[in-house]
């Protein structure tokens, strides 16, 4: 396959349809990744913002599970095409809108996808495992053996983490592109939980850098 080709999303409404894209899922969950997307992209969307972990949660509705039988967030509906989990979401999205993100080489490519799964897979079960242990559960049911586990294994991540942008402005090429979202909309976490990040000062600027982007900003705003 060719390399796919680099343009501003302003100037490829070839691939839009009439029908705006719909999220699900409250800002305020993983559908916050998708809604930065779509605000770093040009992407026009409506946000249904389904609850979820309330008592009588949207996502549990009957109406939603036929959207997502996870009874989770986020999902999408582009023009009748409904789907879930949101990194795949996110680089649908990216590929099919021709996101100004999206990676000019198929080198670029492979090190999204790197980056990608190894968040996916080495950093956020144990991030949100922190996140339940430190913020979201009630104190009674907090498990002080189980958080450090987590924390441990968090440390042992971000220096992975740290190390590549020692030597590295970006975890894409020349540029902040759909690499480094993939890795940012993810350790934005980290920065709600208000994890300190100290000890990896590389990760803590990039970061920092990452969530002042104009549309970070725009879909911060979302969240309320
Ligand atoms: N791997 C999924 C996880 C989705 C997920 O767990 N979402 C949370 C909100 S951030 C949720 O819906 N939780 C409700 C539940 O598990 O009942 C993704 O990335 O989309």
């Amino acid at each position: 396959m060719p390399p796919l080709p680099i343009a501003r999303a302003s100037r490829l409404p070839d691939t839009r349809t009439d029908t705006v894209l719909k999220i699900y899922g409250q800002a305020r969950s993983r559908a916050f990744r998708v809604l930065w997307l779509c605000k770093e992209s040009n992407i026009p969307f409506e946000h249904d913002p389904v609850s979820v972990n309330v008592p009588n949660a949207k996502a549990k509705e009957d109406w939603y599970l036929k959207l997502n039988p996870n009874a989770r967030v986020p999902t999408i509906d582009d023009d009748g095409f409904v789907m879930w989990e949101s990194a795949a979401i996110n680089l649908y999205l990216a590929r099919k809108y021709k996101s100004p993100l999206w990676p000019s080489t198929p080198q670029g490519e492979g090190r999204m996808l790197q980056w990608a799964f190894f968040i996916a897979n080495d950093i956020e079960q144990a991030m949100v495992g922190l996140l339940q242990q430190r913020v979201a559960l009630p104190a009674d049911k907090r498990n002080a053996a189980l958080e450090a586990e987590y924390d441990a294994k968090v440390q042992d991540r971000l220096k992975v983490l740290e190390d590549h942008l020692a030597a590295n402005r970006f975890f894409g090429g020349d540029r902040w592109d759909m690499a480094d979202f993939m890795v940012a909309s993810v350790v934005f976490t980290f920065t709600g939980m208000k994890y300190d990040l100290s000890k990896w000062p590389k990760l803590e600027a990039w970061l920092k850098a990452s969530a002042e982007r104009p549309a970070a900003q725009e879909a911060i705003k979302l969240r309320g």
